[in-house]
C-alpha cells in the first residue's frame, strides 16, 4: 500500500515549470563540470527528521500528520514506517539515506531487546535497498535521548553510561557494515558541559578520545572500511559542546592520534551557531585535509538555536558548491539534508516540497559555481593577489631559503615594501552577483 498515492516519482521539468512537485534545476543525470549532478551531491535523506520528526517544540507537542504511523511504537509499526521511508526516498529520487539506531526501531526493555528490534528493521532496510538501489550514506548511534545519557555518553561522569554507549556504537558499526554504509558519524550529543563547577574537563576529553579509538579499533577488527566522521556543533544541548567547530575538532583528533581515521561532517547551521560562515568551515577543513561530508541545512539568523531548516538560499549553495568544486567533491561523503519542515507544515506533501526546494537550490548553486569556475575570473584574481609569492623573495621564502636574519638584510637594503594592491572585495561581490 502506498503512503503517497497521489505523488509520482518527482520529475525534472526545467526552470519554466510551475509544478510544485517537479524539479526546476535538479536533473540527476545532467553532467556539469565533468560529473552528473547525482554524483556531485550524493543527496541523502535524514531518517530522524523526515520520518520521526513530530514537530514538537518546548511549548507544545507534535503537530505532524503522518497517516501511516500506528498508535503503538512497536517493531511492526517501525517496519511499516521503513517501507514508507523508502517509498519517499525513491519518489524524491535521492540516492542515499542516514539514520541513528533509535530512529528506526523502538528501544527495548533491555539492550538485548533493543539490538533485536534494530536487527528486525535492518532486515527490511536490506530488502528495500536491494529493491530500490538506495544506499546508506552513514549510520550513527543516538547517545543523547535516553535519560541514562543525561551527563553525556563517552564523556559521562558515570562509567556505565560510557559502557552502554560503547555497546550501542559496536552494534551500529556492525549494522552500518551490514547495510554497506559508506561512513559512520559521531556527533557530540551531550558530550560537553553545562557548568565547569562539576566538570573534570581533561578526564572527559581523554574518555572521548578513548571511545573513538575503540570504535576505530573495532572497525578494523571486523573489516569495516567506511569513513569515520566527527560533526562539530558549538552548543545545544549542552552550553559548551567539546566538538565546538572544525578547528576544535581537528585539534582534538590530532592531540589524541585520531587524525588518520576521522574526517569532518560539517553542518551549515552548526557553523553559523559557532560564529562562522559555512564556507569558512568547509575551506578550513579542505585546507587541512579533513573535509568529509556535509549536513545540508540552514539556520535562521534571528533565532539563536539549531533550527535545521531546508536550504533555499542560492548565495549559500553557490558558496558551498564553489568550495566543493575547488576541492574535488565529497565522496565517500555526501549532502545529507539534516533538515526538518516547520511545525506548521504538517502535511506529508510538505516533505516533498522541502526536499525538492533543497535539491533545486543546490542544483542552481552548482550551475552557478561551475560557471564561475569555468570562466576562471575569480581564481585568476586570487592567484594574482598572491603573485608576490611566485617570484623573488616570496618564492625563496616558500622554498625555505630564508630566515629572520636574511630577511632583515633583504629589507635593510630594500628600505620599503612593494606598494600593496586593493583587495577588491566590492568588485568581487559584484562579480558573484553577476553570475547569480
Ligand atoms: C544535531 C546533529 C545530529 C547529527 C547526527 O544537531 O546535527 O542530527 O547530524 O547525530
Ligand atoms: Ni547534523
Ligand atoms: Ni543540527
Amino acid at each position: 500500500m502506498s503512503a503517497f498515492p497521489e505523488i509520482e516519482r518527482i520529475p525534472y521539468e526545467g526552470p519554466e515549470s510551475k509544478n510544485p512537485l517537479a524539479f526546476k534545476h535538479y536533473k540527476e543525470d545532467e553532467v556539469i563540470a565533468g560529473k552528473t549532478m547525482k554524483d556531485h551531491f550524493r543527496f541523502s535523506i535524514a531518517y530522524w527528521h523526515t520520518f520521526r520528526g513530530a514537530g514538537s517544540d518546548p511549548f507544545g507537542p507534535g503537530t505532524m500528520d503522518r497517516p501511516w504511523e500506528g498508535s503503538v511504537d512497536d517493531v511492526e509499526n517501525a517496519k511499516n514506517r521503513a517501507r514508507v521511508a523508502f517509498e519517499f526516498i525513491e519518489k524524491i529520487g535521492a540516492p542515499f539515506y542516514c539514520f541513528h539506531d533509535r530512529d528506526v526501531a523502538p528501544e527495548g526493555a533491555t539492550l538485548k531487546e533493543s539490538h533485536a528490534n534494530l536487527d528486525a528493521i535492518v532486515d527490511v532496510f536490506l530488502e528495500e535497498q536491494e529493491r530500490t538501489g538506495i544506499k546508506l550514506l552513514w549510520g550513527t548511534a543516538n547517545l543523547f535521548s535516553n535519560p541514562r545519557f543525561m551527563h553525556g555518553a563517552a564523556t559521562s561522569c558515570n562509567a556505565d553510561a560510557f559502557a552502554y554507549a560503547a555497546a550501542q556504537v559496536k552494534k551500529m558499526i556492525e549494522v552500518t557494515q551490514r547495510l554497506g554504509g559508506e561512513n559512520y558519524v559521531f556527533w557530540g550529543g551531550r558530550e560537553g558541559y553545562q557548568t565547569l563547577l562539576n566538570t573534570d574537563m581533561k578526564r572527559e576529553l581523554d574518555h572521548l578520545a578513548k571511545f573513538m579509538h575503540m570504535a576505530v579499533d573495532y572497525a578494523k577488527e571486523i573489516g569495516f572500511t567506511g569513513q569515520f566522521l566527527f560533526e562539530p556543533k558549538p552548543k545545544e544541548p549542552t552550553k559548551h559542546q567539546y566538538d565546538f567547530d572544525s578547528a576544535a575538532c581537528i585539534n582534538f583528533l590530532r592531540t589524541y592520534g585520531l587524525e588518520d581515521h576521522v574526517k569532518m561532517n560539517l553542518e551549515t547551521n552548526h557553523a553559523t551557531l559557532a560564529g562562522h560562515e559555512m564556507m569558512h568551515e568547509m575551506e578550513f577543513c579542505a585546507s587541512q585535509g579533513f573535509l568529509g561530508s556535509v549536513d545540508a541545512n540552514t539556520g535562521d539568523l534571528l533565532l539563536g538555536w539549531d533550527t535545521d531548516q531546508f536550504p533555499t538560499n542560492i548565495y549559500l549553495t553557490t558558496q558551498t558548491m564553489l568550495v566543493l568544486l575547488r576541492h574535488g567533491g565529497l565522496a565517500p561523503g555526501g549532502l545529507n539534508f539534516d533538515a526538518k519542515v516547520r511545525r506548521e507544515s504538517f502535511e506529508p506533501v510538505d516533505l516533498f516540497h522541502a526536499h525538492i526546494g533543497g535539491m533545486d537550490a543546490f542544483a542552481r548553486g552548482l550551475k552557478i559555481a561551475a560557471k564561475i569556475q569555468e570562466e576562471g575570473e575569480l581564481d585568476s584574481i586570487i592567484k594574482d593577489r598572491y603573485s608576490s609569492w611566485d617570484t623573488g623573495v616570496g618564492q625563496e621564502i616558500e622554498a625555505g631559503k630564508h630566515n629572520l636574519k636574511s630577511l632583515e638584510s633583504y629589507m635593510l637594503e630594500k628600505g620599503e615594501i612593494e606598494p600593496n594592491k586593493s583587495g577588491r572585495q566590492e568588485m568581487l561581490e559584484n562579480l558573484i552577483n553577476r553570475y547569480i
